[in-house]
């Protein structure tokens, strides 16, 4: 019998290192910031979460026996997605938005600080991740920030489809096209980056990217259905109550599961050629549709 792979402790171990460079980038940034812009973008870079996708972009390039370390490329191009990540969250969680003020089980930066520091330190930290990917003076770092842009795009796109969606009914293919950008751009962007940092191309993985990134999104949307907000350190139920088109929503909870198992086995069946340098890999497609949070 194989013996489990640790996701949580290795998910645990990824957030330590994550936290530790934000928090010397932060301690950097500060010095020359408005004090109370700084103080909420330490606090929102520093608000927990599961770090997955960084996770992702370290299991990628480790997969491909690419440098994960500290010191990487891997690593800095890990930093700069999970700033624009947070960057969407913090302004997702706007009051001309989703108004919520609960985010990673604790007030979100609007309500800590107010409306126009969190949109500042949404904006503050789009830039502050080109910057910093750019920084290193690596030759693949221009093809990591042109696949950051284009997905950090997508998202936006993503948002929009979803905010002219309210209300009305929306095909499945159209929901697909939403998820797709919303959720899956970063997620793809996540895996295909790790590939680039080790290899200089995507590798072929890019539809593992989207695949994982639709399984994310389903199990994100039953888990809004079906899980509970302390263990999600937010609110739930929410898109129902705002009429929100959702894969379980159009077919179904129970055949949303069996698209989201799906969409991760075909994900882990591309994956297996790759052998034991993959595991870990493997072990964040699993935890994609089996996470409580
Ligand atoms: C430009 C004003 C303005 C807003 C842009 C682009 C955008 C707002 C929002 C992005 C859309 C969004 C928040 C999509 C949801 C994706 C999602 C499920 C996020 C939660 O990701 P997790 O569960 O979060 O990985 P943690 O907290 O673990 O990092």
């Amino acid at each position: 019998m194989t013996t489990p792979f640790p996701i949580e402790d290795h998910l645990r171990r990824v957030s330590g290192r994550i936290e530790g460079h934000f928090r010397v980038l932060a301690g950097e940034w500060r010095r020359r910031t408005p004090t109370r812009l700084g103080d909420a973008l330490e606090y929102a870079l520093l608000g927990g979460g599961k770090r997955l996708r960084p996770a992702l972009v370290l299991a990628t390039c480790e997969a491909l026996s690419g440098d994960a370390g500290d010191d990487g490329l891997a690593m800095r191009f890990a930093l700069s997605l999970e700033m624009i990540h947070t960057y969407s969250l913090v302004h997702d969680d706007l009051p001309c938005m989703d108004d919520d003020d609960l985010r990673r089980g604790r007030a979100t930066v609007h309500k800590a600080f107010d409306e126009p520091t969190a949109l500042l330190v949404g904006d503050g930290l789009q830039s502050l991740a080109f910057r910093h990917l750019l920084a290193g003076g690596d030759e693949r770092a221009a093809l990591l920030a042109a696949l950051l842009a284009e997905n950090a795009w997508r998202m936006v796109q993503g948002q929009a489809l979803d905010m002219e969606a309210q209300g009305r009914a929306l095909a499945e293919r159209e929901v697909l096209e939403l998820m797709a950008g919303k959720t899956g751009a970063l997620i793809t962007a996540a895996v295909v980056g790790g590939a680039i940092a080790a290899t200089g191309s995507p590798s072929g993985l890019e539809p593992v990217g989207q695949l994982l990134g639709l399984a994310f999104q389903i199990a994100d949307d039953l888990l809004d259905l079906t899980g509970d907000a302390a263990t999600l350190g937010k609110r739930v139920g929410k898109d129902q109550a705002a009429g929100k088109a959702t894969l379980p929503a159009l077919v179904g909870v129970d055949e949303a599961r069996r698209r989201a198992d799906a969409a991760c086995d075909e994900a882990l069946a591309m994956l297996a050629p790759l052998g034991a340098p993959a595991d870990a890999l493997r072990a964040l497609a699993r935890f994609v549709v089996t996470r409580k949070k």
